[in-house]
Order: C-alpha cells, then structure tokens, then sequence
C-alpha cells in the first residue's frame, strides 16, 4: 500500500486478518482506520475501511452473522500491553478517567448510574498502550455476571473513588468489599505474585478522581486511613493532572517490559514495542511475534541498560525493560 503505513497500522492490519468474529474485526478495522495516513494516497484505503465498518455495523444491527447472536458486551477483545478494568460506586469519576486519557464515547454526567455497559478506550502513556474499559456501577452487593468475568479476565483493576466525597473512605471500603464478595480480592502486586489461595485476585489500585477539590495532603491522608495496601493515585480528570503518575504506578504493577525488534541491519525509528512478562526470553519475544519464530531463531543482538551494544546473546537470554533485540535466524 503506497500510504506508508505505521507499524501500529500493520500490527492493527495483522488484528483484522486473524480475527474470527465480526466484533473483533471490527475493532480491528476501527483502529485501522484510526491509526492509516490521512493523506490524498491513503483516501481509498480510508473510503475502503469506512465501507468494511459500515457493512458489519449494519450486519451487527440487523441481527444476522454469527456475532450478533451471542454478543455479549463485556466480553471485550483485550489490545495493548493489558486491559485494565475501572470499577467503582455510582458517579465517582469511572467514564471521566476514560473521558480524559482515551477518545472512547464515554457518557460523563453529573447523575449516578449513567453508564450501563461497558466502553472499551486505548490510553497512550510514552509507547504503551492500556486498555481501558469504563464499566457500570457497583452497588449493593449484586454484580452483573458478565462485569465478574471481565474483572477476573482483566489485567489489572483500577478502582474509582472521589476525593471530593465526604464518603470516599467509604467508598474504597465498601468497592473493595463487593469485589471481595465476588472473590475478585486486590493486590498490590502483579498477577504473578498473587498468592495460590487467591486465584482470582487481581492486581489493584485506586484512582482518588476529583483532585482538584482537595489538597495532596487530603489524599495522602485517605491513604493512610484506608485498610489497604493498594497504591492511591489523585488524578483530576479536567486537565489530565496526576495521570503520568498513575500510569507509572500501572506499568509496575503489571510487572511487563516493552522491547523493541529491530531487522538486522537497519537502524530505524524505535516505536510500537512488544509488551512481554518480567522474566521473558528472547525464545518468548520470538513466539510474541510468530508461533513458530523461536524454532528459525539462532541467536539475537542485543543493545541496551547494562549491555555492550549489539551483544550477541542465547535464545534463552532473559530480556530487560526497553532492551533493543535483533534476532538472526
Ligand atoms: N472537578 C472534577 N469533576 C470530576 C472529576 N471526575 C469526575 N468529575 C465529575 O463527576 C461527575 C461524575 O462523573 P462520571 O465520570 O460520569 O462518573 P461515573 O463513575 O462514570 O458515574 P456512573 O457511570 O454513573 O457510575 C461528572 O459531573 C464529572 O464531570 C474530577 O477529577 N474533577
Ligand atoms: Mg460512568
């Protein structure tokens, strides 16, 4: 295609051709579409992938094709480094946290109870990219089954409360009581260190929404009084204040690193790395990129922290955050 596609596009591109149902095409189009060159050379390509989107809508809303008839709406096909769950009680900042770092739909109103389904958003923080997805409210102690699954599939769980509340200490209490009752307990720590008695926990932190009406000792102190261990992060979702920390506080908790591939003998632009788990080896990167790549693969060079530049290393060489890998088959 003569539009000189990203490699965020290719990777999207890649998406659409592996997808089996409609409702990850879909997806899979939509940020095609959002991610191709806008120029005079891409507007066929454009035209192209708005008829693709349209076609499966219209599918979708007339009740035809194997996907409507088990739509289930919070089953939402992961993309990026995790999906990250926002749960928390009614009108304490869900949609806005999406509202102001992704360009999800999402309906911020001053009422509670205004979100009934799930909205999936892509947050870009330096080269990562997480999944959010806004969710209904908690309440009571009933939870919708479809919202317990997508809290137990998620990678990390990011709970709403707002500061400005006279009961946000109640809040975290109550939201981490109802999540407990559904044995979806939260950790600060990553998936991997969860303990075997609790297999469905899920790595958690709190979003204190609403900073702007309070000071940073006001968090600091929700923090201390709060029965938990989670990480607390003030963000004020009218400027995106206290976002980057967030971030930071996310990436470590899903315990990844991002590395970038490079073909041999080219020294181009670094960007759209892979999102792998702690620990993982050149072997994983290669299964990442094909199921039957680590086969092919003889050795890798690598740059990086630590590294003589272009060192040539084993197939079993654990790789570390931001690493520059070559693989030579
Ligand atoms: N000043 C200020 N207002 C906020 C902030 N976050 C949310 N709000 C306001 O709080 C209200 C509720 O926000 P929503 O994002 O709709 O809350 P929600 O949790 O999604 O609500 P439900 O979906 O109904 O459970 C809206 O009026 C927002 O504009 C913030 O950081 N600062
Ligand atoms: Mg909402």
């Amino acid at each position: 295609m003569a539009v000189n596609a990203t490699p965020e596009y290719e990777k999207a591109e890649a998406r659409y051709r592996q997808a089996v149902t409609d409702a990850e095409k879909l997806d899979a189009l939509e940020e095609m579409l959002r991610l191709v060159p806008k120029h005079k050379a891409s507007e066929k390509v454009q035209s192209d992938l708005k008829r693709k989107i349209s076609a499966l809508k219209k599918e979708q809303a007339s009740g035809k094709g194997a996907a409507a008839t088990v739509v289930d709406p919070y089953t939402i096909v992961r993309s990026g480094a995790a999906q990250v769950a926002v749960v928390g009680l009614p009108n304490t900042g869900k949609s806005s946290i999406l509202a102001a770092v992704t360009e999800a739909k999402v309906k911020v109103e001053s009422y509670p109870y205004s979100t009934t389904l799930p909205v999936p958003g892509m947050w870009e923080w330096q080269d990562v990219r997480f999944q959010l997805v806004d969710t209904p409210p908690l309440s009571g102690e009933h939870v919708e089954a479809g919202l317990v699954n997508l809290l137990r599939r998620a990678g990390a769980i990011l709970v709403a409360v707002d500061a400005s509340s006279p009961e946000s200490l109640d809040q975290i209490d109550r939201t981490l009581a109802i999540l407990a009752g559904k044995r979806a307990d939260l950790f600060n720590c990553p998936a991997v260190q969860i303990p075997a008695d609790a297999p469905l926990g899920r790595p958690g932190l709190i979003a204190v929404t609403h900073a702007d009406a309070v000071g940073d000792g006001e968090i600091a102190t929700l923090g201390e009084l709060a029965g938990t261990d989670l990480a607390l992060c003030g963000v004020d979702c009218t400027t995106g204040a206290g976002f980057d920390r967030l971030a930071e506080t996310l990436w470590r908790l899903l315990h990844l690193i991002r590395v970038y591939t490079r073909i041999p003998g080219h020294k181009g632009e670094l960007t759209d790395p892979f999102t792998l788990p702690v620990g993982s080896t050149v072997d994983d990167l290669a299964r990442a990129i094909h199921r039957d790549l680590p086969d092919k693969i003889k050795f890798a060079r690598i740059w990086g922290t630590g590294r003589h530049d272009g060192q040539q290393v084993h197939r079993t060489e654990v790789l570390a955050d931001r690493d520059i890998v070559e693989l030579h088959e």
